[in-house]
């Protein structure tokens, strides 16, 4: 039976309601995790505010600012972990960045700039947050990213973000690898598309939708409680055999030619 009691979850990446970030903490937390959950910080503490809402109910034990691009804040949600909980079962990555001018038009015109970032914060940070929990998952771990098929095949407008997900796709192996020993899997999840804030910045990420549901084996688009569903059996002891994957729950659209 799934039952993830007893386990201690820090889930990044809830921005509102329509994150796959909160269709997954939901569903660990109904499967019995406790939660700590970040949000990124800004100016106005707006988004501290919105999630610390959004999230009551699930009673996470700690609400702590992360930008991943501050290695600082890093450090101090894992110092906070630690003397919270001395350890940590599962950590969800569960999120990304590219400038919406990269994320349309030409896929060369990408400035260094830009490919800097939305690698930094897309693919970079899995492996900096990998790190910072390695020594407080002593009794093992799940580590859980979502990644998309645009980073396998050529999707319209992905672009940069492609080459981040090929790139995080690859550091999932190789933590994997590193982590495997300590009974730490890595797996990522290729969530089709969901209309999301950060999905809303791909362009033309209405027709995908409308063409996977026209043409996905399922007929239809997944929804953020369907990807929680594969986290939950991923975080889980019924997962213990699974490391290094790439697990599609996209309605089957990546076998249709
Ligand atoms: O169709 C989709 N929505 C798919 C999303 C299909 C397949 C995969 N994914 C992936 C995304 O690439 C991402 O890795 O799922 C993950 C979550 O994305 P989401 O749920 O679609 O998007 P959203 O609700 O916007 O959450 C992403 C969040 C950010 O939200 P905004 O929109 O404010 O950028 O990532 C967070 C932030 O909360 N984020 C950061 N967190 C820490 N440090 C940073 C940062 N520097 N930048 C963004």
């Amino acid at each position: 039976l799934l039952d993830l009691s007893g386990k201690r979850a820090l889930v990044t990446g809830i921005a509102n309601n329509r994150s796959i970030a909160w269709g997954i903490a939901q569903q660990i937390h109904a499967a019995g995790a406790e939660l700590a959950v970040t949000y990124l910080p800004d100016e106005r503490g707006k988004l501290k505010q919105k999630v610390e809402e959004l999230t009551a109910p699930l009673v996470p034990k700690l609400l702590l600012p992360l930008d991943v691009q501050q290695p600082q804040q890093i450090d101090d949600v894992f110092a906070a972990i630690q003397s919270t909980w001395g350890g940590l079962d599962i950590l969800i990555h569960c999120l990304a960045f590219a400038q919406k001018e990269d994320l349309n038009g030409d896929f060369s015109a990408v400035s260094l700039e830009g490919f800097h970032l939305a690698l930094d914060i897309s693919a970079y940070s899995l492996i900096s947050l990998s790190r910072a929990a390695k020594p407080l998952m002593t009794h093992g771990g799940s580590i859980i990213t979502l990644t998309y098929l645009g980073g396998v095949r050529v999707v319209p407008n992905y672009n940069v973000m492609g080459i981040a997900k090929a790139a995080l796709e690859m550091n999932v192996r190789y933590l994997a690898a590193e982590l495997g020993p300590r009974n730490i899997r890595v797996n990522g999840i290729s969530a089709g598309p969901i209309r999301t804030l950060a999905s809303s910045a791909v362009g033309g990420i209405l027709d995908m939708i409308h063409h996977v549901e026209a043409t996905a084996p399922l007929r239809r688009t997944v929804t953020q409680t369907e990807v929680g569903n594969t986290a939950a059996f991923l975080a889980s002891d019924l997962a213990s055999g699974i490391t290094g994957q790439i697990l599609y729950v996209d309605s089957g659209y990546c076998i249709m030619g």
